[in-house]
């Protein structure tokens, strides 16, 4: 039974309040706010008009005093269930935010002080017939972390979020505003079991042969009712049919437990089963992630008392840490086949995340799979998902790279509170997700052990490496009892001499952006080169890593979602507004890369398709040479994919849902069939490649074209091409001045594209954006609303064709593309929750439109 109505919400100050009193069921709340649960407390005094909007202007400022406060919930909720011999009840919130104390009825049931994990009470005998109050109390971060907020060892962004198990950028990130939320993001609800009940499942699959499977699966029950026999009915189903079903003995006795509320003693059961004719589970790009349904029905003297259920793919993941030769190597393999890992890195979908409606996680995935991503990475300094995120991932066949959440700081590991807390979470979050199918790997945390050996190289931190018995002695040893099925990684990146060594393991290229000197080794300082050169993403072809977990620079978010966010008399590019977008505090680095390609802005709308253009030409020039660099490099995982408040950061697509260029280009470069031209801007010669990452060899013919600025063609030739599953193959050579055919560098657009029009065409360009020589187009665009679609023409070759429409979660099938005149594009767009177009609100302009 879920208790999410009557909900009401009050503030109060520090030690206002007699705790007791205000928990009892006769304190009158009569003039509270009526609140949502699950929710939070901005969001509710956002949705009653008593702050305003903390992403306008500088908003997040003015609502500072939210978290200085108590919070108190309180709800009365009818129970009128009977209590049968052999029966209890848990309590049990799926998540509080963060320092709770929880009462019912006027008892205090416990406190809580983790937000990535359930809490449960057992409340057997105080739950009584009719009405039931219940109080949830939070208290202020600051004040329950007291003296120790001002811890002086390094933790980046703010000192107190190391003991505060909640998300870490909560307290602002360098993409993200500080807005310390708190309140019951998650379910309450009420769970009666008979006897026992299921405290988890592990499901595996072990082996695969022939068409077969081999799964294993293992239970654990908590039992207070020893005069029973136990079993489990376990039951593979597809489409609703068991296809394979069987009896499990649960016996072996594991002695006292606990769930933190009921008591009683543990007793596990293991079985394996083998499924014939198995359908495999692979990620889209490589097969049907086909998923049968597990369930788990317990049994007590056989009557039915609980039950499991879970959608499941047979598959096999394994990372492999060395090659054939024997060389290091980072590569997935699933189900026996090399995977290049193409995606990107997962923030938290908003900075609250309790009240996204599901339907934003589902767009977002599969806008990440359009773009042809079979991996993310769920981002250390954010949140253990949603359920519907892994659902999805599960669902759409993207794989998931899952850090646990510590990031960019030392943690005290020296206090045992703080790791027995830690404790609980990773074993709580292990038994939650290890039977997601989707999930490919544990990794420690993000970047702790790379900055600090890297910072007491520089003689920045005098102190240990506190935070290090986490990743190196707790969680591996309770992976290994908890989940042999994957890798556990201990950071990301990790590996070799320097943990962002690119001989070993992942790294994390921060030379472009943030300009780090690369390759170091341990005990070299770490050094910055801010110039133009030392930030370009022309920097990413030295990267030979073996896997790139993060790389990536900034764009501007969509005019629309500016405009809805910065005070119109402010929406001026330099004005201090526009720099409160940026939460890099390093402003020179983007305008430095984009002096590099396109110039300095000179005014927003420059900005925008400047910013836009260098991200997009940025990524796909690092992640096309990743992908020529397989097998050697097996990953791309660019920073980063979302946003979580409508900011100017490393996003693709922005907070409401509206994709950058580069969200687009990575269509594009993501595709699992891919012509790529290796060249930078002034060579004289260009490679061109075939890459094919699927199971399939790939036979079609190549072609290339070379326009000048009125669409005439230049210079066209192909090349057949037949490459192997998972393969690569350089197709040809070719000399710079036999495509130009006269014509200066500045004045040619190539073309690439598969003449069986696998994928989409391709557009390469022979020099930087600055120094080429666009002619003043006129583009136009022709809108059929019955047909939901748009028809671009131009008369002048248009780069970046930039449509917009002010509304939300707009769908284009193609933006920011480049057109040669004489052809057209038909461009379908859809409102991603079906509402309707604002036809009136089109624009259309290129970079070298006609002003
Ligand atoms: C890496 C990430 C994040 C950060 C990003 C951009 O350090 O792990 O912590 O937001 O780079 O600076």
């Amino acid at each position: 039974m879920r208790i999410q109505e009557h909900w009401k919400l009050r503030d109060f100050d520090l030690g206002e309040t007699n705790d007791l009193e205000v928990a009892a069921p006769q304190y009158d709340d009569y003039f509270w706010m009526a609140a949502e649960v699950p929710g939070d407390v901005h969001s509710t005094l956002k949705e009653h008009g008593l702050i305003e909007d903390p992403f306008f202007g500088h908003n997040d400022q003015k609502c500072r005093w939210v978290e200085e406060k108590v919070w108190w919930y309180r709800t009365v909720f009818q129970y009128s269930g009977d209590l049968i011999p052999g029966e209890k009840i848990a309590l049990i919130f799926e998540g509080l935010d963060t320092f709770a104390t929880a009462y019912l009825n006027g008892v205090e049931l416990g406190s809580t002080e983790n937000m990535f994990i359930a809490f449960s009470f057992e409340v057997t005998r105080e739950l009584q017939a009719g009405a039931n109050t219940l109080a949830v109390k939070f208290d202020p971060v600051h004040y329950r972390v007291g003296s120790q907020a001002v811890s002086s060892y390094w933790s980046g962004y703010s000192k107190e979020r190391v003991w505060t198990r909640k998300n870490q950028s909560h307290f602002g990130w360098d993409w993200g505003p500080r807005l310390v939320t708190a309140g019951i993001w998650k379910e309450v609800r009420l769970e009666k079991r008979r006897y026992a009940k299921l405290d988890n499942v592990y499901a595996r699959t072990v082996n695969l042969n022939e068409g077969q499977a081999d799964i294993e699966i293992s239970m654990d029950l908590l039992v207070w009712e020893r005069n029973k026999t136990y079993k489990a009915l376990i039951e593979l189903k597809a489409e609703g049919e068991t296809v394979k079903n069987s009896i499990l003995p649960i016996e072996m006795s594991q002695g006292f437990h606990s769930d933190g509320a009921i008591m009683g003693t543990l007793l596990h059961g293991t079985t394996n089963m083998v499924i014939e004719e198995a359908k495999l589970w692979w990620t889209h790009d490589l097969g049907t992630p086909y998923l049968y349904d597990l369930v788990v029905t317990v049994l007590a003297d056989d009557e039915a008392i609980d039950t499991y259920k879970q959608p499941f793919g047979l598959r096999l993941i394994e990372l492999k840490q060395s090659d054939e030769n024997g060389e290091p190597a980072f590569t997935f393999f699933l189900n026996g086949v090399k995977v290049f890992a193409k995606g990107a890195n997962w923030i938290p979908i908003d900075s609250f995340v309790a009240t996204v409606p599901e339907q934003r996680y589902k767009h977002l995935i599969a806008m990440s799979k359009d773009a042809h991503m079979n991996m993310l990475r769920v981002w250390g300094g954010g949140i253990y998902e949603r359920d519907i995120f892994y659902d999805e991932c599960d669902r759409l066949g993207i794989l998931v790279w899952q850090d646990f959440m510590f990031a960019c700081a030392l943690y005290p590991d020296y206090n045992r509170n703080f790791m027995d807390m830690v404790r609980r979470e990773v074993e709580q979050v292990t038994k939650r997700l290890r039977n997601r199918t989707c999930l490919a790997l544990w990794c420690g945390n993000n970047e702790n052990d790379w900055l600090y050996e890297a910072l007491h190289s520089n003689g920045a931190i005098p102190h240990p490496y506190y935070g290090e018995k986490i990743n190196h002695e707790l969680m591996p040893a309770l992976l290994q009892q908890l989940d042999l099925s994957r890798t556990f990684w201990p950071s990301s990146p990790y590996g070799g001499n320097d943990h962002n060594s690119r001989q070993v393991g992942d790294s994390h290229n921060w030379q472009v952006w943030h300009g780090n000197r690369e390759p170091r080794i341990f005990g070299e300082p770490q050094v910055q080169d801010y110039s133009v050169e030392g930030l370009s993403f022309k920097k990413f072809k030295e990267d030979d890593t073996k896997f790139a977990s993060e790389f990536g620079m900034h764009a501007s978010a969509n005019r629309y979602t500016l405009q809805r966010n910065v005070p119109d008399s402010k929406l001026i590019w330099g004005s201090k507004e526009m720099m409160n977008r940026n939460k890099d505090i390093n402003h020179l680095k983007g305008m430095m890369i984009m002096e590099g390609y396109t110039g300095v802005p000179a005014d927003l709308e420059e900005y925008i398709n400047y910013s836009m253009l260098t991200q997009a030409e940025g990524l796909k020039y690092g992640i096309e040479h990743y992908r020529r660099h397989k097998p050697e490099t097996s990953g791309a995982l660019f920073w980063q994919l979302n946003d979580c408040w409508p900011g100017t950061s490393w996003s693709v697509i922005d907070y409401y849902g509206l994709p950058k260029a580069a969200y687009h280009y990575a269509r594009k470069f993501f595709h699992p069939v891919l012509l790529t031209a290796e060249y930078t801007p002034g060579d004289q010669e260009i490679m061109l490649w075939a890459l094919n990452d699927t199971r399939v060899r790939f036979v079609d013919t190549a072609h290339l074209e070379v326009f000048n600025m009125l669409g005439q063609s230049l210079f066209h030739t192909s090349y057949a091409v037949s490459v192997e599953a998972v393969g690569k193959c350089q197709l040809v050579l070719l000399k710079v001045e036999d495509l130009l055919q006269g014509y200066a560098a500045s004045e040619v657009v190539c073309t690439l594209r598969w003449a069986s029009g696998t994928g989409e065409e391709q557009f390469f360009y022979l020099l930087d954006y600055k120094e080429m020589q666009y002619e003043p187009a006129h583009v136009e665009a022709t809108v059929n609303e019955a047909e939901q679609t748009v028809t671009v023409t131009t008369d002048r070759v248009a780069r970046m064709v930039r449509l917009e429409i002010a509304q939300e979660w707009l769908q284009w099938e193609d933006n920011f593309f480049d057109l040669i005149p004489g052809s057209s594009r038909t461009i379908r767009v859809k409102q991603a929750d079906g509402q309707t177009i604002p036809w009136n609100t089109l624009s259309i302009s290129a970079m070298n439109s006609q002003r």
